[in-house]
């Protein structure tokens, strides 16, 4: 029997457990990477498991997603990260040299090898053919520390691609097809793998787009062969050495096997407020546009902002339009820059921003009020542009273009009848590449002080789990809540190192009385409990979106389901998540009611079910749960780091 790509490279990896579908794995991750967002958080708790130096081959801090820098949060946090990376041997990525995916994949992306990264979409490496998975931080903290990363040994899909793109037609029409038959639910535990003739149709950053992106649909990860197209890659980056083949075996058994003919491919969107949400563009024509964005790790490469330079040349943003570009790296503006591509752009009318994550995450160019805004970006949660009433839809480079010229959303096809030609972009045979904004650690850091600035705090611990959690269900909420939700990113996201702070925005969209109200129930001795539908979680790795509750008194997450991240960094922060036996008990409770969860320790040793109380309703209903051995201990401490036996500094 043959062996897929997700085998091949997991079973190489795996240090504890077997390779069986479903069962918990301990993989070796070779190549760690954190961003600044997340990354303050996950070096504190680093620097709590009293670890001299980081144990892994390549370990990596980029700061791409708080570069705003209004006040003196943001600041402090890079230099504390900047200290840290020169302690504990990581190399740092300064903020101005680009989003963490789109670096990662042409500086250090290696076929073959294993890449953490505290950031939902570290997937992105799937497309040089890595097995590229986004976790928590303190996941992330643990794995450069030399410890494994626990996992779910996943199913397989194969996803098999025929044909070749039409004109006006790219990778990210790709994956909002595979978003339209997967959806956004449904797929935890699964790994997209993408064979077929039209693989070899697609370079590596549109494969790129594509993994980045299936993390909306909840998988483990995504991953493409590494090819010719790979070698090509890695030559244009001077990193031919690091290119190996890896494909599936013809006999490789999968899951599942959905084809996708490329050539039947239209221009697609995701309608507000979800990336699951989608039409053909031509469905939605006409509708008037204020604002584009380009740019985010989905779509800010080489190949897609030349694309848009060219068919912007000599053209002008529509005055209705507001049209902004954050280049993926500063190697992608180099690159465009020497190509003539940046002046076309300029003369167009274009708004430049720095090379960072920017209005992807709302923390700056916010549209204005009720706003229709395309973005080339791979989420449009309600507020996550930091306008609550704007209406974000998610498409292509070329959609995107289409839209600032006519000012409506337009099929880009329909550009060929205002006499524009598709413009097929030669990716140059080797970039510019200047590696000067990689700070590298020296041999020896253990003279450098840790820069600590106001702002930065201590990683709160949880409490070891009680024998028995008499709450009151805090908040209950519907199906499909993401992280953005239960913690706003944008404009609060300053406050990531400073958990008092931050903690007072959860729930702050739906209810910003929630952090008042949570204290109050503390204060009495009863817990929170939160009551969440179907996904659970959905969206970004921050474990915020567990610690931040944690703090406000939250023991339990009851929900019909749960996504795998989120559920990880419940397990981490000591907040036991549970499912609903059956769905319909999700009725039976409403906000406020009081719940009493008995027998918990037990219970959860022998594995057996638990059942909850609705005192108010007086009515139980039992409840289930997905834990390992090793997460069940996690929970009975209170968290890792308690379990870890770590100490804040
Ligand atoms: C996101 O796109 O939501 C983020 C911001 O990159 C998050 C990480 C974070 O919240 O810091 C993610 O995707 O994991
Ligand atoms: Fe940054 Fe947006 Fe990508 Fe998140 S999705 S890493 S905020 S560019």
């Amino acid at each position: 029997m043959g062996f897929t790509i997700t085998e091949k490279i997991l079973n190489k990896h795996i240090v504890e457990g077997k390779p069986e579908k479903g069962t918990e794995v301990g993989i070796k991750i070779d190549q760690p990477l954190t961003q600044d967002a997340t990354g303050t958080m996950a070096y504190l708790q680093f620097e709590a498991m009293n670890v001299l130096k980081v144990k892994t081959e390549l370990s990596i801090s980029y700061v791409d997603h708080n570069t705003v820098q209004v006040g003196f949060e943001n600041a402090d946090d890079h230099k504390y990260l900047q200290s840290v990376a020169a302690k504990y041997g990581i190399v740092y990525s300064r903020a101005g040299n680009g989003i963490c995916h789109q670096v990662h994949l042409e500086r250090f992306g290696k076929p073959g090898k294993t890449l953490l990264g505290s950031d939902s979409h570290t997937p992105t490496g799937g497309g040089v053919g890595m097995i590229a998975i986004g976790a928590g931080g303190l996941d992330v903290a643990v794995a450069m520390a030399g410890g494994p990363f626990y996992m779910t040994y996943p199913k397989i899909t194969k996803i098999n691609l025929t044909g070749k793109l039409k004109p006006w037609v790219s990778a990210k029409d790709v994956i909002l097809k595979v978003l339209e038959i997967f959806t956004t639910k449904g797929n935890v535990g699964t790994v997209f793998e993408y064979a077929g003739p039209g693989v070899k149709t697609l370079s590596v950053p549109e494969r790129a787009t594509i993994t980045n992106m299936g993390a909306e649909c909840g998988v483990t990860t995504s991953v493409f062969p590494s090819d010719e197209k790979t070698k090509e890659f890695l030559k244009a980056q001077g990193r031919e050495k690091d290119w190996v083949e890896i494909k599936a075996d013809e006999d490789a058994i999968y899951d599942k096997t959905v084809e996708i003919n490329l050539s039947e491919l239209e221009p697609l969107a995701a309608t507000p407020h979800s990336p699951g949400n989608i039409k053909k563009v031509k469905e939605i024509e006409g509708i008037e546009v204020d604002q584009v964005c380009l740019g985010s790790c989905t779509n800010s490469s080489y190949r897609d902002l030349m694309t848009v330079a060219k068919i912007m040349k000599g053209k002008k943003v529509h005055p209705n339009v507001s049209f902004v570009i954050a280049p993926g790296s500063k190697q992608v503006l180099e690159n465009i820059t020497k190509e003539g591509g940046l002046s076309d752009l300029l003369s167009a009318g274009v708004r430049f921003a720095e090379n960072t994550c920017g209005f992807c995450i709302g923390n700056s160019q916010s549209p204005k009020t009720g706003a229709i805004s395309l973005r080339t970006s791979n989420r449009n949660f309600e507020g996550r542009s930091g306008t609550k009433d704007a209406q974000v839809y998610l498409v292509s480079p070329e959609t995107a273009a289409a839209a600032v010229i006519t000012g409506k959303i337009t099929d880009p096809r329909d550009l060929e009848k205002l006499g524009f030609k598709y413009p097929q972009i030669k990716i140059p045979k080797k970039f510019y590449i200047d590696d000067s904004m990689f700070i590298q650690p020296p041999k020896d850091g253990k003279n450098i002080k840790i820069y600590r600035g106001p702002n930065i705090g201590e990683p709160p611990k949880s409490t070891p789990m009680p024998e028995e959690i008499k709450g009151i269900v805090t908040i209950k909420v519907g199906d499909k809540i993401t992280t953005d939700h239960i913690i706003p990113a944008g404009a609060r996201m300053k406050y990531r190192s400073n958990i008092p702070k931050y903690s007072e925005f959860v729930f702050e969209i739906i209810d910003p009385k929630f952090h008042e109200k949570a204290k109050k129930i503390r204060e009495t001795g009863k817990f929170n409990i939160i009551v969440g539908g179907v996904s659970y979680g959905q969206g970004s790795s921050r474990e915020h979106a567990a610690i931040c509750p944690m703090y406000l008194g939250v023991k339990a997450v009851i929900a019909k389901s749960l996504e795998r991240i989120h559920k990880a960094n419940l397990v981490n922060f000591g907040i036991i998540p549970l499912k609903f036996k059956n769905e319909n008990d999700y009725e039976i409770i409403d906000q406020n009611d009081e719940l009493e969860i008995l027998n918990i320790p037990a219970l959860l040793k022998k594995g057996e079910k638990i059942t909850i109380k609705d005192k108010t309703k007086n009515k139980t209903f039992d409840v289930e749960y997905d834990l390992s051995d090793r997460e069940k201990k996690i929970l009975l401490a209170g968290g890792t780091l308690n379990l870890m036996g770590g100490k804040s500094k």
